[in-house]
């Protein structure tokens, strides 16, 4: 069993695991040259050879515990007949959300849409040593809904006219979306994949009357989905602030990822029967040395009586230094030695 696994699944203290949202991204040379010629994102997703080349990445640079795989949350949408394509200014654009196609779609039609990812885990899963997870993932139901409708504005905020046009569709989009995710889950786990992170990137954004509807229901439909098959499901709703304790309790993820918000003593005796990942904000990546490194033994500190896994709280920004990231792992892995 990996060690991420056991820190999921058999709640084990003793050992403290490293992997980072975005390890493999802008950040790094070797990613960027493989970027400039390819400038379609989706078309490099969708390019197994590349995908499972650009995933392995980080993981011959740092000794970490896992790779995810490379692929985007917004691969449904597109799998579903969305455009999808992505400007460097303002991130992922979306075409227009056609609701009955979207609802017709055949399954065996989205599968094989997504065929590049399953063959990239499977090339990723047979190059990785057996001892290192293999993380794949998908966009929770609300998050992918704010893409596909172009629920927020420019400035990240939610777009509450969009929001009441669209709110009597949200319950069969979050349906039929809650389907499309399982089945992409399934393959990902059949194919070789041995965790599943859920990003519910936009959680933050939704209005508090609805948390429950939108975010905790979607959520531990797919969670228990996860259960079913034995698949450790890690959760990331992103910007819950204190209501982070009430997803955790409903929800019973295996794995919850904290923000930058969550204040990591808050978090670890608030949020019980389940493994804390994350926290550290990526912006201490790019600072002072002597405070990052007071950060992140702060982190392994608070938790070194619990199970948690050392990452951040959200993806690495693309101005970090990878010199930097590997004197993080290097910490990490270290102390063990000086407890
Ligand atoms: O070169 C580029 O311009 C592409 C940048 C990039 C990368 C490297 C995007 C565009 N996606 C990815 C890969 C990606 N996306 C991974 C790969 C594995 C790894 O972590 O190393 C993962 C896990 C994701 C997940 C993802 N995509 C999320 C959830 C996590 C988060 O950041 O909150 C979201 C919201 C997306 C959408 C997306 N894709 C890309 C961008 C810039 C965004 C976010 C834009 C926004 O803020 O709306």
């Amino acid at each position: 069993m990996s060690k991420i696994t056991n820190c999921l699944l058999k709640k084990d203290i003793t050992c403290k695991p490293i992997w980072f949202m975005r390890q493999a991204g802008r950040y790094l040379p070797e990613f960027r040259k493989i970027r400039r010629n390819n400038k379609n994102f989706i078309k490099l997703c969708l390019n197994s050879r590349l995908s499972s080349e650009l995933t392995l990445q980080p993981i011959k640079r740092y000794n970490l515990d896992a790779a995810i795989i490379f692929s985007d949350i917004l691969i449904i949408p597109y799998a579903l007949g969305q455009d999808v394509s992505f400007s460097k200014y303002y991130g992922p654009k979306l075409g227009r959300f056609n609701f009955e196609s979207f609802t017709a779609k055949d399954n065996k039609e989205f599968l094989l849409n997504l065929r590049p990812v399953y063959d990239a885990i499977k090339i990723t899963r047979k190059k990785l040593k057996q001892d290192k997870s293999l993380i794949s993932f998908v966009g929770a139901p609300w998050t992918l809904m704010v893409y596909m409708l172009g629920l927020k504005t420019t400035h990240n905020k939610l777009d509450i006219k969009k929001f009441n046009l669209y709110s009597n569709k949200f319950e069969e989009i979050i349906k039929t979306l809650s389907k499309y995710i399982c089945l992409h889950i399934n393959e990902q786990h059949k194919s070789g994949s041995d965790i599943i992170q859920v990003f519910d990137s936009w959680a933050g954004l939704v209005p508090k009357k609805h948390i429950k509807n939108l975010c905790y229901q979607p959520n531990k439909e797919i969670v228990n989905f996860c259960k079913k098959k034995r698949i450790p499901v890690i959760c990331f709703p992103k910007g819950l602030s204190d209501k982070y304790k009430n997803f955790v309790q409903s929800v019973k993820p295996n794995g919850i990822n904290i923000d930058y918000d969550i204040k990591p003593k808050w978090a670890r005796d608030n949020l019980r029967n389940v493994c804390i990942q994350g926290g550290l904000h990526p912006k201490y990546l790019l600072g002072n040395e002597k405070v990052l490194k007071k950060k992140v033994n702060e982190y392994l500190k608070v938790f070194s009586n619990v199970p948690y896994i050392f990452n951040l709280g959200h993806g690495m920004l693309p101005e970090t230094k990878p010199s930097v990231v590997n004197k993080i792992v290097k910490r990490v892995g270290e102390f063990k030695n000086d407890k």
